[in-house]
């Protein structure tokens, strides 16, 4: 069994980080281990939300990984709370990183042209900075945009996505992958560029007219599952992208569903599925 471990806060309610990876990942048939950053006592788009930065723990669980010889054939970061706590994701990956396996960073900071509250351009520009350590990235455009510099756009085509796509290979991970792309009216889905074939992939599905929280996490969670199952990256993306989808939209289908979250534990047994 692969083993991957994933590191992000707890956001106690609200279906993101680490409450969306952990059961998805699970679900794909691989260990998970979690290495919690923070606990919220809800993701940060509640008002007057707790939090317990938890910083101080992440280099003496390190410590105590290597000294039982734990490896992990991925690692997957997601929200990260502060600069600091992206140093120290850099020391685990030269702790953990080994020929073979894969690391995979979301750099989950903003959406829709903006940072997310708790986050500064400093932070974006810390965050390019993990991503050039990665073997995979998954950016949306804001993202994408925030850490190339490159100006955001409501209004693009394929040209201003290749346009970022290259910003991201220049700060040096392997694989970009830039979600959230709509290349026509109606439709979305990603488009990467792999830096070691100089190959782009484009995956496009139907566009569902609903913003919900935590569906960035839902997408990279899934990617990193269906890697761990041996998947390629394109058809882990396009696995990914549909599930997503479907999810926002069985949510949509429930009369009581919550505004913080979709639901994705009515889609896991479709997801385990799918091929
Ligand atoms: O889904 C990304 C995310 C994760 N964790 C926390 C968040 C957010 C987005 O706002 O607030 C705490």
């Amino acid at each position: 069994m692969k083993r991957v471990l994933t590191i992000q806060d707890i956001s106690c309610l609200g279906k993101c980080s680490l409450t969306i990876a952990l059961p998805v990942i699970s679900a794909l048939g691989s260990e998970t281990v979690i290495l919690p950053t923070a606990v919220l006592s809800t993701h940060t788009m509640f008002k007057n939300f707790t939090c317990k930065d938890l910083s101080d723990q992440i280099d003496p669980i390190v410590d105590h990984w290597k000294s039982e010889n734990v490896t992990f054939d991925a690692i997957y970061t997601g929200y990260l709370g502060t600069i600091e706590q992206i140093d120290q994701m850099k020391r685990l990956f030269k702790t953990f990183k080994t020929d073979d396996n894969v690391i995979i960073v979301d750099p989950v900071m903003a959406d829709n042209g903006k940072l997310y509250p708790a986050f500064d351009m400093d932070y974006a520009k810390k965050n390019a900075e993990l991503c050039a350590e990665a073997d995979i990235i998954v950016p949306n455009i804001t993202e994408a945009s925030f850490m190339t510099g490159i100006e955001y756009r409501e209004e693009y085509d394929i040209g201003y996505v290749k346009e970022l796509l290259a910003g991201l290979n220049d700060l040096g991970a392997g694989i970009s992958v830039l979600t959230g792309v709509s290349l026509e009216k109606g439709q979305t889905g990603v488009m990467g560029y792999d830096r070691s074939t100089g190959e782009y992939y484009t995956y496009q599905n139907r566009r569902i007219d609903a913003a919900y929280h935590g569906t960035g996490d839902l997408f990279s969670s899934t990617v990193v599952g269906e890697l761990m199952k041996g998947l390629s990256w394109g058809d882990a993306m396009r696995i990914a992208a549909d599930y997503t989808a479907h999810t926002i939209e069985v949510t949509l289908q429930n009369p009581r569903k919550p505004w913080y979250g979709v639901d994705l534990e009515a889609t896991i047994p479709e997801l385990i599925a799918m091929k």
